[in-house]
Protein backbone atom coordinates (compact mmCIF):
# COMPACT_ATOMS: atom_id res chain seq x y z
CA UNK A 1 0.00 0.00 0.00
CA UNK A 2 2.14 3.43 -1.05
CA UNK A 3 2.44 5.94 1.74
CA UNK A 4 -0.38 8.27 2.80
CA UNK A 5 0.48 11.99 1.33
CA UNK A 6 0.35 15.24 3.90
CA UNK A 7 0.52 18.46 2.41
CA UNK A 8 1.36 21.73 4.76
CA UNK A 9 0.45 24.88 3.16
CA UNK A 10 2.76 27.79 5.29
CA UNK A 11 5.77 26.65 6.49
CA UNK A 12 6.30 28.76 9.08
CA UNK A 13 6.17 28.03 12.81
CA UNK A 14 3.17 25.93 12.95
CA UNK A 15 4.06 24.50 9.47
CA UNK A 16 7.30 23.24 10.60
CA UNK A 17 6.14 21.78 13.96
CA UNK A 18 3.18 19.93 11.99
CA UNK A 19 6.26 18.46 9.58
CA UNK A 20 7.93 17.36 12.43
CA UNK A 21 5.23 15.24 14.41
CA UNK A 22 3.32 14.06 11.05
CA UNK A 23 6.68 12.35 10.08
CA UNK A 24 8.06 11.14 13.82
CA UNK A 25 4.55 9.22 13.84
CA UNK A 26 5.11 8.03 10.45
CA UNK A 27 1.25 9.73 9.27
CA UNK A 28 2.93 10.03 5.93
CA UNK A 29 5.33 11.26 3.14
CA UNK A 30 5.68 15.12 4.06
CA UNK A 31 5.00 18.49 1.59
CA UNK A 32 5.59 21.37 2.80
CA UNK A 33 4.93 24.03 0.80
CA UNK A 34 5.49 28.20 0.98
CA UNK A 35 5.48 31.07 -1.01
CA UNK A 36 8.55 32.21 0.68
CA UNK A 37 11.72 30.67 -1.45
CA UNK A 38 14.20 28.47 0.84
CA UNK A 39 11.94 28.28 3.46
CA UNK A 40 10.26 24.92 3.22
CA UNK A 41 13.27 23.53 1.74
CA UNK A 42 15.27 24.18 4.22
CA UNK A 43 12.83 23.21 6.76
CA UNK A 44 12.44 20.16 4.95
CA UNK A 45 16.38 19.08 5.01
CA UNK A 46 16.89 20.15 8.76
CA UNK A 47 13.62 17.95 9.44
CA UNK A 48 14.89 14.95 6.67
CA UNK A 49 17.75 15.07 8.91
CA UNK A 50 15.91 14.01 12.33
CA UNK A 51 15.56 10.56 10.72
CA UNK A 52 18.23 8.78 11.14
CA UNK A 53 18.20 9.75 15.00
CA UNK A 54 14.45 9.29 15.26
CA UNK A 55 13.99 6.02 13.51
CA UNK A 56 11.32 7.63 10.72
CA UNK A 57 11.38 6.82 7.15
CA UNK A 58 9.24 9.37 6.26
CA UNK A 59 10.07 11.63 2.88
CA UNK A 60 9.96 15.39 4.10
CA UNK A 61 10.15 17.52 0.99
CA UNK A 62 9.41 21.53 0.34
CA UNK A 63 8.43 22.96 -2.23
CA UNK A 64 7.19 26.79 -4.09
CA UNK A 65 5.01 25.05 -6.37
CA UNK A 66 1.25 23.90 -6.12
CA UNK A 67 1.42 21.03 -8.18
CA UNK A 68 4.06 19.23 -5.19
CA UNK A 69 0.96 18.63 -3.24
CA UNK A 70 -1.11 16.57 -5.78
CA UNK A 71 -2.17 13.37 -4.55
CA UNK A 72 -2.44 14.58 -0.86
CA UNK A 73 -4.79 12.84 1.55
CA UNK A 74 -4.55 15.39 4.13
CA UNK A 75 -3.99 19.11 4.10
CA UNK A 76 -3.29 21.01 7.34
CA UNK A 77 -3.15 25.22 6.22
CA UNK A 78 -1.60 27.92 8.47
CA UNK A 79 -0.40 30.21 5.51
CA UNK A 80 -1.20 34.02 6.13
CA UNK A 81 -0.25 35.85 8.71
CA UNK A 82 -0.31 36.33 12.34
CA UNK A 83 -1.84 39.58 14.39
CA UNK A 84 1.30 41.63 14.91
CA UNK A 85 1.06 45.14 17.46
CA UNK A 86 -0.65 47.74 15.78
CA UNK A 87 -2.82 45.46 13.07
CA UNK A 88 -6.27 45.79 13.39
CA UNK A 89 -8.80 42.75 12.78
CA UNK A 90 -9.55 43.94 9.43
CA UNK A 91 -6.19 44.07 8.29
CA UNK A 92 -5.26 40.69 9.27
CA UNK A 93 -9.10 39.38 7.44
CA UNK A 94 -7.71 41.38 4.29
CA UNK A 95 -4.35 39.64 4.14
CA UNK A 96 -5.33 36.22 4.95
CA UNK A 97 -8.65 36.20 2.68
CA UNK A 98 -6.40 36.81 0.03
CA UNK A 99 -4.03 33.89 0.97
CA UNK A 100 -7.09 31.59 1.36
CA UNK A 101 -8.13 32.30 -2.43
CA UNK A 102 -4.97 31.46 -3.50
CA UNK A 103 -4.40 28.21 -1.11
CA UNK A 104 -8.29 27.19 -2.09
CA UNK A 105 -7.38 27.51 -6.03
CA UNK A 106 -4.07 25.65 -5.19
CA UNK A 107 -6.08 23.20 -3.50
CA UNK A 108 -8.87 22.76 -6.16
CA UNK A 109 -6.55 22.55 -9.31
CA UNK A 110 -4.07 19.97 -7.38
CA UNK A 111 -5.86 17.93 -4.50
CA UNK A 112 -9.35 17.92 -5.14
CA UNK A 113 -9.79 14.80 -2.95
CA UNK A 114 -7.80 15.70 0.03
CA UNK A 115 -9.56 16.47 3.86
CA UNK A 116 -8.58 19.68 4.56
CA UNK A 117 -8.01 21.69 8.15
CA UNK A 118 -7.76 25.15 7.96
CA UNK A 119 -5.42 26.85 10.98
CA UNK A 120 -4.90 30.12 9.53
CA UNK A 121 -6.68 33.00 12.18
CA UNK A 122 -9.46 34.84 11.75
CA UNK A 123 -10.22 30.91 12.26
CA UNK A 124 -14.01 31.03 11.50
CA UNK A 125 -13.88 32.88 8.77
CA UNK A 126 -11.05 31.85 6.80
CA UNK A 127 -11.98 27.69 6.91
CA UNK A 128 -15.14 29.26 5.44
CA UNK A 129 -13.29 31.50 2.59
CA UNK A 130 -11.35 28.31 2.04
CA UNK A 131 -14.27 26.13 1.49
CA UNK A 132 -15.38 29.11 -0.76
CA UNK A 133 -12.51 29.01 -2.77
CA UNK A 134 -11.66 25.60 -3.03
CA UNK A 135 -15.10 24.43 -4.22
CA UNK A 136 -14.41 20.98 -2.03
CA UNK A 137 -17.56 19.47 -0.08
CA UNK A 138 -18.21 20.81 3.45
CA UNK A 139 -17.56 17.58 5.04
CA UNK A 140 -13.97 17.54 3.59
CA UNK A 141 -13.03 21.55 4.71
CA UNK A 142 -12.95 21.75 8.47
CA UNK A 143 -11.39 24.08 11.24
CA UNK A 144 -8.87 23.76 14.30
CA UNK A 145 -9.68 25.53 17.15
CA UNK A 146 -12.10 23.49 19.51
CA UNK A 147 -9.08 20.84 20.19
CA UNK A 148 -6.58 23.05 20.93
CA UNK A 149 -8.61 25.54 22.72
CA UNK A 150 -10.37 22.32 25.03
CA UNK A 151 -6.87 21.71 25.68
CA UNK A 152 -5.71 24.71 27.14
CA UNK A 153 -9.63 24.16 29.39
CA UNK A 154 -8.32 20.99 29.99
CA UNK A 155 -5.08 21.96 30.92
CA UNK A 156 -5.59 24.94 33.73
CA UNK A 157 -8.12 22.46 34.87
CA UNK A 158 -5.64 19.78 35.94
CA UNK A 159 -3.36 22.33 37.08
CA UNK A 160 -6.53 23.54 39.32
CA UNK A 161 -7.57 19.76 40.62
CA UNK A 162 -3.89 18.37 40.91
CA UNK A 163 -5.06 15.65 38.84
CA UNK A 164 -3.75 13.73 35.29
CA UNK A 165 -4.74 15.38 32.58
CA UNK A 166 -5.69 12.03 31.43
CA UNK A 167 -8.64 12.04 33.46
CA UNK A 168 -9.82 15.60 32.43
CA UNK A 169 -12.47 15.70 29.73
CA UNK A 170 -13.16 19.23 29.10
CA UNK A 171 -14.58 21.31 25.87
CA UNK A 172 -14.81 24.35 24.27
CA UNK A 173 -17.23 25.79 21.71
CA UNK A 174 -18.41 28.56 19.25
CA UNK A 175 -15.97 31.13 17.32
CA UNK A 176 -12.53 30.88 18.23
CA UNK A 177 -12.09 34.56 19.46
CA UNK A 178 -13.09 35.90 22.76
CA UNK A 179 -16.48 34.86 22.40
CA UNK A 180 -15.89 31.11 22.43
CA UNK A 181 -17.89 29.07 25.20
CA UNK A 182 -15.76 26.60 27.32
CA UNK A 183 -18.78 24.11 28.47
CA UNK A 184 -18.65 23.39 32.34
CA UNK A 185 -21.77 21.22 32.24
CA UNK A 186 -20.05 18.94 29.96
CA UNK A 187 -16.49 18.95 31.23
CA UNK A 188 -15.29 16.11 33.77
CA UNK A 189 -12.69 14.98 35.43
CA UNK A 190 -12.56 10.84 34.57
CA UNK A 191 -16.42 11.85 34.36
CA UNK A 192 -17.22 13.66 37.49
CA UNK A 193 -18.65 17.00 35.97
CA UNK A 194 -16.11 19.55 37.50
CA UNK A 195 -18.85 21.67 39.01
CA UNK A 196 -19.54 18.33 41.21
CA UNK A 197 -16.42 18.68 42.44
CA UNK A 198 -17.07 22.80 42.97
CA UNK A 199 -19.82 21.79 44.86
CA UNK A 200 -17.93 19.18 46.97
CA UNK A 201 -15.18 22.09 47.94
CA UNK A 202 -12.51 20.54 45.84
CA UNK A 203 -12.46 24.62 44.35
CA UNK A 204 -14.30 27.83 44.06
CA UNK A 205 -16.79 29.32 41.27
CA UNK A 206 -14.54 32.54 41.36
CA UNK A 207 -11.70 29.92 40.51
CA UNK A 208 -13.45 28.49 38.00
CA UNK A 209 -14.64 31.35 36.33
CA UNK A 210 -11.10 32.81 36.18
CA UNK A 211 -9.90 29.74 34.50
CA UNK A 212 -12.91 29.75 31.97
CA UNK A 213 -11.42 33.86 31.61
CA UNK A 214 -7.66 32.24 30.97
CA UNK A 215 -9.01 29.39 28.79
CA UNK A 216 -10.49 32.74 26.65
CA UNK A 217 -7.10 34.76 26.19
CA UNK A 218 -5.41 31.71 26.04
CA UNK A 219 -3.91 32.43 22.76
CA UNK A 220 -3.20 36.24 24.00
CA UNK A 221 -1.30 35.18 27.10
CA UNK A 222 1.18 33.67 24.72
CA UNK A 223 1.31 35.97 22.23
CA UNK A 224 2.01 38.36 24.88
CA UNK A 225 4.86 36.72 26.20
CA UNK A 226 6.39 35.64 22.85
CA UNK A 227 5.87 39.15 21.65
CA UNK A 228 7.24 37.89 18.11
CA UNK A 229 4.32 35.39 17.44
CA UNK A 230 1.52 33.33 18.58
CA UNK A 231 1.56 29.61 20.18
CA UNK A 232 2.52 27.26 17.52
CA UNK A 233 3.40 23.56 19.41
CA UNK A 234 -0.69 23.05 20.66
CA UNK A 235 -1.72 24.48 18.04
CA UNK A 236 0.29 21.85 15.59
CA UNK A 237 -0.54 19.19 18.18
CA UNK A 238 -4.09 19.85 17.31
CA UNK A 239 -4.02 19.81 13.83
CA UNK A 240 -2.43 16.27 13.60
CA UNK A 241 -4.75 15.01 15.88
CA UNK A 242 -7.72 15.17 13.42
CA UNK A 243 -5.51 14.73 10.64
CA UNK A 244 -5.30 11.20 12.25
CA UNK A 245 -8.60 10.47 13.11
CA UNK A 246 -9.00 10.95 9.62
CA UNK A 247 -6.81 8.63 8.21
CA UNK A 248 -7.33 6.28 10.69
CA UNK A 249 -11.04 6.46 10.40
CA UNK A 250 -11.27 6.42 14.01
CA UNK A 251 -14.38 8.19 14.12
CA UNK A 252 -13.31 10.50 17.03
CA UNK A 253 -16.02 13.58 18.24
CA UNK A 254 -13.75 16.37 18.66
CA UNK A 255 -14.91 20.35 19.25
CA UNK A 256 -14.06 21.75 15.48
CA UNK A 257 -15.18 24.56 13.11
CA UNK A 258 -17.57 22.32 11.17
CA UNK A 259 -20.14 23.97 8.83
CA UNK A 260 -23.22 23.13 10.39
CA UNK A 261 -26.86 23.66 9.09
CA UNK A 262 -29.80 23.63 11.09
CA UNK A 263 -28.73 22.35 14.11
CA UNK A 264 -27.88 24.75 17.20
CA UNK A 265 -30.22 26.96 15.73
CA UNK A 266 -27.32 27.92 13.34
CA UNK A 267 -27.83 28.07 9.50
CA UNK A 268 -24.83 27.49 7.12
CA UNK A 269 -22.08 28.49 8.95
CA UNK A 270 -18.23 26.94 10.09
CA UNK A 271 -18.47 27.43 13.90
CA UNK A 272 -16.75 25.52 16.66
CA UNK A 273 -18.76 22.64 17.63
CA UNK A 274 -18.52 18.54 18.30
CA UNK A 275 -18.34 16.72 15.33
CA UNK A 276 -17.42 13.44 14.25
CA UNK A 277 -14.19 12.84 12.27
CA UNK A 278 -13.65 9.82 10.21
CA UNK A 279 -12.84 8.39 6.76
CA UNK A 280 -15.60 10.13 5.34
CA UNK A 281 -14.57 13.66 6.76
CA UNK A 282 -17.00 15.87 9.41
CA UNK A 283 -19.18 12.32 9.83
CA UNK A 284 -21.60 13.83 11.94
CA UNK A 285 -22.42 17.64 13.90
CA UNK A 286 -23.42 16.22 17.53
CA UNK A 287 -25.81 18.46 19.42
CA UNK A 288 -25.67 18.49 22.70
CA UNK A 289 -28.21 20.26 25.38
CA UNK A 290 -26.46 23.33 26.35
CA UNK A 291 -27.68 25.56 29.79
CA UNK A 292 -29.56 29.32 29.14
CA UNK A 293 -26.20 30.52 30.11
CA UNK A 294 -24.56 28.53 27.22
CA UNK A 295 -27.19 28.93 24.94
CA UNK A 296 -26.95 32.55 25.28
CA UNK A 297 -23.30 32.91 24.84
CA UNK A 298 -23.12 30.16 22.02
CA UNK A 299 -25.17 32.87 20.27
CA UNK A 300 -23.31 35.97 21.07
CA UNK A 301 -20.01 33.64 19.27
CA UNK A 302 -21.71 32.79 16.31
CA UNK A 303 -22.94 36.20 15.56
CA UNK A 304 -19.63 37.31 16.13
CA UNK A 305 -18.82 34.94 13.13
CA UNK A 306 -21.43 36.20 11.16
CA UNK A 307 -19.91 39.31 11.62
CA UNK A 308 -16.83 38.73 10.20
CA UNK A 309 -18.27 36.50 7.49
CA UNK A 310 -19.64 39.73 6.45
CA UNK A 311 -16.52 41.54 6.81
CA UNK A 312 -14.82 38.94 4.45
CA UNK A 313 -18.14 39.48 2.13
CA UNK A 314 -16.67 43.05 1.73
CA UNK A 315 -13.49 42.34 0.78
CA UNK A 316 -14.16 39.87 -1.60
CA UNK A 317 -16.40 40.34 -4.08
CA UNK A 318 -16.32 36.64 -5.78
CA UNK A 319 -17.97 36.31 -2.20
CA UNK A 320 -20.81 37.42 -2.44
P1 LIG B 1 4.10 31.98 10.69
O1 LIG B 1 5.23 31.36 11.44
O2 LIG B 1 4.16 33.42 10.35
O3 LIG B 1 3.90 31.12 9.34
C1 LIG B 1 3.04 31.50 8.32
C2 LIG B 1 3.67 31.09 7.00
O4 LIG B 1 2.73 31.34 5.95
C3 LIG B 1 4.95 31.87 6.65
O5 LIG B 1 6.02 30.98 6.46
C4 LIG B 1 4.58 32.59 5.35
O6 LIG B 1 5.68 32.67 4.44
C5 LIG B 1 3.51 31.68 4.80
N1 LIG B 1 2.63 32.33 3.81
C6 LIG B 1 2.22 33.61 3.77
N2 LIG B 1 1.46 33.80 2.66
C7 LIG B 1 1.40 32.61 2.03
C8 LIG B 1 0.76 32.16 0.84
N3 LIG B 1 0.03 32.98 0.08
N4 LIG B 1 0.90 30.85 0.49
C9 LIG B 1 1.64 30.01 1.25
N5 LIG B 1 2.28 30.38 2.38
C10 LIG B 1 2.15 31.67 2.76
O7 LIG B 1 2.71 31.77 11.47
P2 LIG B 1 2.29 30.53 12.40
O8 LIG B 1 2.70 29.26 11.74
O9 LIG B 1 2.69 30.81 13.80
O10 LIG B 1 0.69 30.71 12.33
C11 LIG B 1 0.01 30.48 11.13
C12 LIG B 1 -1.46 30.93 11.24
O11 LIG B 1 -2.11 30.14 12.25
C13 LIG B 1 -1.67 32.40 11.65
O12 LIG B 1 -2.74 32.94 10.89
C14 LIG B 1 -2.07 32.29 13.12
O13 LIG B 1 -2.86 33.38 13.53
C15 LIG B 1 -2.86 31.00 13.09
N6 LIG B 1 -3.06 30.34 14.39
C16 LIG B 1 -4.28 29.79 14.61
C17 LIG B 1 -4.52 29.14 15.79
C18 LIG B 1 -5.87 28.54 16.04
O14 LIG B 1 -6.11 27.96 17.07
C19 LIG B 1 -6.92 28.65 15.02
C20 LIG B 1 -3.53 29.04 16.78
C21 LIG B 1 -2.29 29.61 16.53
C22 LIG B 1 -2.06 30.27 15.31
Amino acid sequence: MARKKIALIGAGNIGGTLAHLAAKKELGDVVLFDIAEGLPQGKALDLSQCGPIEGFDARITGTNDYADIAGADVIIVTAGVARKPGMSRDDLLGINLKVMKSVGEGIRTHAPDAFVICITNPLDAMVWALREFSGLPKNKVVGMAGVLDSARFATFLAWEFETSVKDVNAFVLGGHGDTMVPVLSYSTISGIPVLDLVAQGRSTKEKIDEIVKRTRGGGGEIVALLKTGSAYYAPATSGIAMAEAYLGDQKRILPCAAYVEGKYGVDGLYVGVPAMIGADGIEQVIEIDLTDEEKSNFQVSVDAVKELLEACKGIDESLK
